[in-house]
């Protein structure tokens, strides 16, 4: 709104000018008409953004709902204890946050149906599998990239993408997604079909060579073949295919995470993956569904949210960035219907992020955030992690081991681990350093010990 605020601005002055050179008679009165509109829309889009907060200093304060006190009142005091506290919180955020996967689909099992194998990817470094999971009219293709030197079975990292398994690298053998895709500004594809184009236009979000490198094996899903991202009314998708949710059932979010849960039950099966050290990663919104996987299905052994923001690691209750109100109306097809009534009423919310990452309890999770990303609320983002630290407590984990939010670029925690990168929004290669240093530390290690 800013680029709107000067456009209009000088077209005011242009208008002006253009009076003195061809006389004041000549303005036309359609100048006059589009330079008010657009300072107009200006100034609203100004006013709507204030309403958001984005200074420290006013954050009101907020109280969190207890991490360790049952619903009956009891205290957790143990690992044992957390396991029924555990489950009222994960029911909570089932029914409130992001909705409940209907019954038939948490029984549906899919059949991999193997596709494409390109044994010298990357300059043989890897190899290179095309699955598709099918069944029930779902079809998920699953994109596996096996180091070719590490040693078998390997790690791996799961994570959803966003524009097709096309956009993840540059090789021109790997399939287009036949799934609806978004356009953008420069490339609007009306059809909503794949193109040539977009292959690898996200490759600099999955630095392969540097996985592979590192002994990992990466598998990607493209989040559209389970829930197109836009808000049809929860007709298309895997929601037509269970039918239209309930405002207690799932939204794409848990949608999303449901998809990644089946590409964790191929990845389970598959010989040349150590099924229990698969770590589930997400970026944005695809890190909200990256975190609700990993909270939800715990046969994930390592949970990555790079920058997820409000609705995934960022407390809920600060007013800092997002809020309910405007993610559900930005969004409003990402959480379950029932999360709509907390919009403005973050405080009466049964739950806050900090639970969720307790539900992850006590397997690694590693919080990334991006100074410039305000939006998200990276302090916001380090706090939930911060109250979620006795739920790690009990299992004698150490969590992010400071206090306060920790200089740039400096991760900080264990277990539990937390940087604050410089930049803005987005997946680089700082971050990913840091997850597979992370991952190999807490996971693979922990695996041989
Ligand atoms: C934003 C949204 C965020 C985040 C982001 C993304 O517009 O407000 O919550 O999820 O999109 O996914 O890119």
């Amino acid at each position: 709104m800013i680029i709107l605020l000067k456009v209009g601005i000088r077209l005011c002055l242009r208008s002006s000018s253009l009076f003195e050179d061809l006389g004041r008679d000549f303005k036309s009165a359609s100048m006059k008409i589009c330079c008010f509109f657009l300072l107009c829309s200006s100034a609203f889009s100004l006013f709507s953004q204030g309403r958001f907060n984005f200074d420290e200093a006013k954050v009101p304060p907020y109280t969190l709902p207890e991490l360790l006190v049952g619903a009956d009142g009891s205290k957790v005091q143990t690992k044992e204890d957390w396991v029924s506290r555990r489950a009222e919180i994960l029911a909570l955020f089932e029914e409130h946050v992001y909705g409940e996967v209907p019954e038939e689909a948490q029984k549906v099992k899919l059949t991999a149906e193997k596709g494409l194998v390109i044994p010298d990817f990357m300059n043989g470094k890897a190899t290179l599998k095309e699955v598709s999971l099918e069944g029930e009219g779902i079809e998920l293709s699953l994109l596996l990239v096996i180091p070719n030197e590490a040693s078998k079975p390997a790690p791996a990292i799961l994570g959803l993408n966003f524009g097709g398994n096309h956009t993840v690298h540059v090789d021109p053998r790997i399939s287009l997604t036949q799934s609806w895709v978004y356009g953008n500004k420069k490339d609007p594809l009306e059809s909503h079909q794949a193109t040539e184009k977009r292959r690898g236009a996200n490759a600099s979000r999955w630095p392969l060579e540097m996985i592979v490198d590192q002994g990992f094996a990466f598998a990607t899903i493209y989040c559209g073949d389970i829930d197109p991202d836009f808000d049809d009314g929860f007709c298309n998708g895997v929601h037509a295919v269970f039918g239209k949710p309930e405002p207690h059932e799932w939204g794409a979010i848990a949608a999303w995470s449901w998809g990644l849960s089946r590409g964790l039950d191929y990845l389970i099966e598959e010989p040349e993956i150590a099924g229990d050290q698969v770590g589930v990663f997400g970026f944005s919104r695809l890190g909200k569904a990256a975190v609700w996987a990993g909270a939800s299905d715990t046969r994930f052994a390592f949970v990555i949210s790079n920058e997820s923001g409000c609705g995934g690691t960022a407390l809920s209750r600060r007013a800092f960035g997002e809020t309910v109100k405007r993610i559900n109306t930005s969004f409003p097809h990402w959480f379950g219907d029932n999360f709509v009534k907390y919009n403005g009423e973050e405080a009466s919310l049964p739950v806050d992020q900090h639970q969720l990452i307790a539900l992850v309890a006590p397997r690694p999770i590693y919080i990334g955030s991006a100074v410039d990303d305000r939006w998200a609320d990276p302090r916001g983002e380090f706090l939930a992690g911060k109250f979620a630290e006795p739920a790690y407590e009990l299992f004698g984990k150490v969590g992010f081991g400071v206090d306060e939010l920790p200089a740039v670029d400096s991760p900080v925690g264990k277990t539990m681990r937390y940087h604050i990168r410089s930049g803005a929004h987005g997946v680089k290669e700082y971050d990913w350093v840091q997850y597979l240093k992370f991952a190999k530390e807490e996971v693979v290690r922990d695996s041989k010990d």
